[in-house]
C-alpha cells in the first residue's frame, strides 16, 4: 500500500517534506489580526468543535487566501446557519449530510469555470470541507473515500465528537467502546457500545489522502499548523479534530481543557500527522505529542458520564486500555528509536 517512515523527532513539526517552503508557525505572523467564527453561533458552552472551526478557519483566512467552506449537515451546520453572519467573510454552502466531500469537487469544477471566464485564480481560494464523525465515517465515507480518488485539492475537516450529536446522541463508528449513547445503551444484556473505533485517517491514507493530521484545540499551534499545512499541499488532505461535547458527553461544561488533556495524557487521542512522498510511496509519520503522565484510561472515564457504567466493570475499563495499548503499538518504533522507554501496559484502573 505504501512504505512507512517514521520521524525520529517527535513534537510539533512545522516543516514539510512536500512543501518548498516550511510552514510558518503562527507565532510568526505577529499581530495580522484574524477571526474564525464570530459571534451569534449557537453552540452549547464548552463545545469543543466551536473551538475546532474557529482555530482551523483562523489557520487559513492567515494564508491570505479567500475561504469556501461546505459544510454537512450536523451540529456545526446547525448552530451556524441560523444566523450566518457568525462565519464572516467565509463563503459557506450546506450541504447534505452524505455529501461533504462531494461538494468539495464541486467547488473545484466551479472554480475552473470561474477561472476560465477570468473571474477568479485557483491560487486564490482554499476548499475545505467540515463535516462530523457521523457524516464521515459513516454516511459520507464514500463521497469521502471518492474524493480522494480524485485527487483534487481540498481539505477535509472532521469535527469528531464521537457520536450523532445534533440527532440526540446516536452511536457512530467512531463512538469509543463502552460507550452509553441512545443506539449503543448501557444496560444488564449489552454493556454500551461492543465495536471498537475505527480511524479515519488509516482509512484517508489507504485511500491515497497525501496529508493527513490528528488534531486537539487544546493545542492550538499544532492544529493551526496542520489546517495550514492541509491546505498547502496538493491534493486531497484529511484533518480530524477531537471536540469535546458536554451534551452528549455528559460533562461538566468548563471541563473541555481537563478532558481534552486527560484523552492526550491517557493516549486515547494521538496527536499525528503523516506525509506521504509521491514519488516513493513512502508516508512519513511523525508524532506531534508524547503523554508525560502515562495515565491509565480510568482517569479518562471519570469527567464524563456517558462512560458511567463501565466504571463498575474492571473486564471493560482493562479492554478500553487493551485498545489503546494495541494502537500505540504503531508507535513503538518511534519511541524506542528516541530512547522513550515503552511500557508494555499502562495500569487500567
Ligand atoms: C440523509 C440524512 N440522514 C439523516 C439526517 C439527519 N441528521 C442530521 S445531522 C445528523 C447527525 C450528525 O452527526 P455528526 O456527523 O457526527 O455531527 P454532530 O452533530 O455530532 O456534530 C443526522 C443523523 C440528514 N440530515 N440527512
Ligand atoms: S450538542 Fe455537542 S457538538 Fe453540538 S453544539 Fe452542543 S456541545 Fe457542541
Ligand atoms: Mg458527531
Amino acid at each position: 500500500m505504501y512504505n512507512i517512515l517514521f520521524n525520529r523527532h517527535i513534537g510539533l513539526n512545522p516543516h514539510s517534506l512536500l512543501l518548498p517552503e516550511p510552514v510558518r508557525d503562527v507565532g510568526d505572523y505577529g499581530a495580522i489580526a484574524t477571526t474564525g467564527l464570530t459571534s451569534g453561533h449557537q453552540g452549547c458552552v464548552g463545545c469543543g468543535m466551536v473551538s475546532g472551526t474557529n482555530q482551523v478557519l483562523r489557520a487559513l483566512k492567515l494564508s491570505g487566501k479567500h475561504v469556501v467552506a461546505s459544510i454537512g449537515t450536523g451540529c456545526n451546520e446547525v448552530i451556524t446557519t441560523q444566523n450566518t453572519s457568525c462565519w464572516g467573510e467565509v463563503s459557506v454552502d450546506h450541504n447534505n449530510f452524505p455529501n461533504t466531500a462531494a461538494t468539495l469537487s464541486g467547488n473545484i469544477a466551479a472554480l475552473k469555470a470561474l477561472a476560465q471566464a477570468g473571474g477568479v485564480s485557483p491560487e486564490s481560494i482554499v476548499n475545505v470541507g467540515i463535516a462530523g464523525d457521523g457524516g464521515t465515517y459513516d454516511i459520507g465515507l464514500q463521497a469521502l473515500l471518492a474524493w480522494i480518488a480524485r485527487g483534487e485539492n481540498g481539505v477535509y475537516v472532521c469535527l469528531n465528537n464521537q457520536a450523532y450529536m445534533n440527532t440526540g446522541v446516536q452511536g457512530s463508528g467512531a463512538t469509543p467502546y463502552g460507550t452509553d449513547t441512545t443506539t449503543t445503551p448501557f444496560g444488564k444484556a449489552i454493556r454500551g457500545n461492543q465495536r471498537t473505533p475505527q480511524y479515519l485517517l488509516d482509512l484517508a491514507l489507504a485511500a491515497g489522502a497525501p496529508y493527513v493530521a490528528a488534531a486537539c484545540p487544546l493545542w492550538h499551534r499544532d492544529l493551526m499548523i496542520k489546517a495550514q499545512k492541509a491546505a498547502a499541499i496538493e491534493g486531497p488532505c484529511v484533518l480530524e479534530v477531537y471536540s469535546v461535547c458536554p451534551e452528549g458527553w455528559k460533562s461538566d461544561t468548563d471541563v473541555f481543557h481537563e478532558i481534552t488533556e486527560l484523552a492526550l495524557e491517557t493516549r486515547s487521542w494521538i496527536l499525528y500527522e503523516a506525509e506521504r512522498e509521491r514519488d516513493t510511496n513512502t508516508v512519513l509519520f511523525t508524532l506531534n505529542y508524547l503523554a508525560k503522565k502515562y495515565l491509565p484510561i480510568s482517569d479518562y472515564l471519570r469527567l464524563q458520564e456517558r462512560f458511567a457504567g463501565m466504571r463498575d466493570f474492571p473486564e471493560m475499563v482493562r479492554r478500553a486500555q487493551e485498545i489503546i495499548e494495541a494502537r500505540w503499538s504503531f508507535w513503538r518504533p518511534v519511541m524506542e528509536a528516541n530512547g522513550i522507554e515503552w511500557k508494555e501496559e499502562a495500569r487500567a484502573i
